[in-house]
């Protein structure tokens, strides 16, 4: 039976939402604080996804300045109707509360709309469109009253489109399979008449589980679907692949199948670094209601295909060389909380890349002189030539594997007082710096590189000779031990005192599944 490899979208891109139109699937994932802000992907199969573009691409539309980098845009779900894509999301302040706002556009690829603001409680907004044309806002807030109901509480209010604001009275709608159990990332569809809720619960992480509930009316009563939970692998050992999976959407294809999107983790030793990855399952639609994995049980590492599909060729596995020789970044590349083309830009003519070293730290929460792309396979390759294009003292440039402001490791190229070069190891947790090695550089150009597996990320240097640096242990850098909602990211960075100075990069390349 022809199959494809699962997560469909490796690394940190959790909170898949979908929807088709025609033949062409979109789906927008999470970004957080990272900017641009809320990827869209597109495909043809639903294997196969490419970058297309970002619903929050100017910094006009949402100020992320401040936030850390597991606050900002949360859990957006993507719905069309009548020819407008329509975008609702979360945006995060940590302990200083969540607002929702909505987007839309003509073209997905955008541009899209700046927000609206909509008068809505809670986080994991959604939308769904009734057969008369009517569109309901669902999304999850606090209970009111949490001792009878279980804290959380998944609401129902009309969206007007036409002015764009939320209209008429509030539903509560269900308060989840298990009381207490964190119901959360509700999305509604309709079928044979009867209308699903399906939720997440249990929280993101090890008890994470797909529920859900019916209702002959859009309003409600709804009622708890008795095989709650409809998919999860909290009931699985510590050898089970993928762990964590929840927060489904749905999707028809035109081959009449449905499939679920679903977020989940591939964890080593009980810690994953990846982040929360884009898992494709079959939906099998009974009397019943929605059954996941039908064959299975499971979400795979390998499923069969969508029907009508053609297998995909396998991955190659090759490096991925970026010379930087397109006028700006490829979409793979992302800043911290705000546009960085001013500080990180490809050079014309000369190629690669140009880093102006800034005074704001890779710990602070602003935006830093820092472009990254998802760590996407647990064994690989990450290495860049670098150089110092005016050496001077409290300058540094070079690799970062980033987890979070708080938490992450830089191998660097400085230059002391005394004119002395080194490649500079340095690990940051909790805020605090520890120099974990050094090596002296004699070349200008030096490649600078980190390899990554079960155990560690090594850090090296190619000068002439190659020389290690030093090692951290993986788990270091694990959503786990970080906390928060984000995978590992890496990236090249500058920084000095004093604003000036400039690194240039000649390439990046990433080689995946390093063996
Ligand atoms: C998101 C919630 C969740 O809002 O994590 O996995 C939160 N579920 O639905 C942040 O991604």
């Amino acid at each position: 039976m022809p199959t494809f490899s699962n997560p469909v979208l490796p690394g940190s891109r959790p909170d898949p939402s979908i929807c088709r139109v025609g033949a062409d699937y979109y789906l927008v994932t999470s970004a957080f604080a990272y900017f641009p802000g809320l990827p869209v992907h597109h495909s043809r199969d639903l294997v196969d996804w490419t970058p297309l573009g970002h619903v929050v691409d100017r910094p006009s539309q949402v100020s992320l300045t401040g936030l850390d980098v597991s606050d900002g845009l949360w859990a957006a779900t993507i719905r069309h109707h009548e020819g407008t894509f329509y975008v609702v999301v979360t945006l995060a302040r940590g302990r200083r509360g969540s607002t929702t706002h909505l987007f839309t556009a003509s073209d997905p690829a955008g541009p899209w709309s700046d927000p609206v603001a909509l008068d809505a409680e809670g986080i994991d907004p959604s939308l769904f469109f009734d057969d008369d044309g009517r569109c309901w806002f669902t999304a999850c807030r606090d209970a009111a009253e949490p001792e009878e109901t279980g804290p959380g509480e998944l609401w129902m209010r009309e969206l007007d489109l036409h002015r764009q604001e939320l209209t008429g009275p509030t539903y509560a709608l269900w308060y989840g399979a298990v009381r207490g159990a964190w119901v959360e990332a509700p999305h509604l569809y309709k079928r044979d008449g009867v209308y699903h809720l399906i939720a997440a619960e249990g929280g993101t992480e090890h008890h994470h589980a797909v529920t859900a509930a019916r209702a002959e009316s859009v309003t409600g009563p709804y009622t708890t679907d008795p095989r709650s939970p409809l998919l999860t692998h909290r009931h699985r050992g510590a050898a089970e692949p993928v762990h964590n999976v929840g927060h489904a959407d749905l999707v028809d294809t035109p081959a009449g199948e449905t499939w679920a999107v679903v977020l989940g983790t591939r964890p080593t030793d009980g810690t994953h670094t990846l982040g929360r990855e884009v898992f494709l399952v079959p939906v099998e639609w009974t009397d019943r209601g929605p059954v996941f994995a039908p064959e299975t049980g499971r979400v795979g590492l390998s499923e069969r295909l969508p029907a009508g599909v053609a297998a995909p060729p396998a991955p190659d596995g090759r490096p991925v060389r970026d010379d930087f020789a397109g006028p700006a970044l490829g979409p793979e590349w992302t800043g911290l909380r705000g546009p960085t083309d001013h500080l990180v830009f490809p050079l014309p003519g000369e190629g690669g890349l140009s880093i102006r070293l800034s005074p704001e730290p890779l710990s602070s929460t602003g935006t830093p002189a820092f472009v990254a792309r998802p760590q996407q396979h647990l064994r690989m390759r990450a290495a860049a030539l670098v150089r110092l294009t005016a050496p001077a003292p409290g300058q540094e440039a070079g690799l970062v594997v980033f987890q979070n402001e708080r938490r992450h490791a830089t191998l660097a190229l400085t230059v002391d007082g005394d004119g002395t070069r080194q490649a500079v190891l340095t690990a940051v947790d909790a805020g605090i710096s520890t120099r974990l090695g050094a090596v002296p550089v004699t070349g200008t150009e030096v490649v600078l590189a980190v390899d990554g597996d079960e155990a560690a990320y090594a850090f090296h240097v190619e000068d002439g000779a190659r020389s290690t640096v030093g090692s951290i242990e993986r788990p270091f850098f694990s959503t786990e031990r970080a906390g928060g909602f984000v995978g590992v990211h890496l990236g090249l960075y500058g920084t000095s005192g004093t604003g000036e100075g400039e690194a240039h990069v000649r390439w990046f390349e990433y080689v995946p599944d390093r063996d």
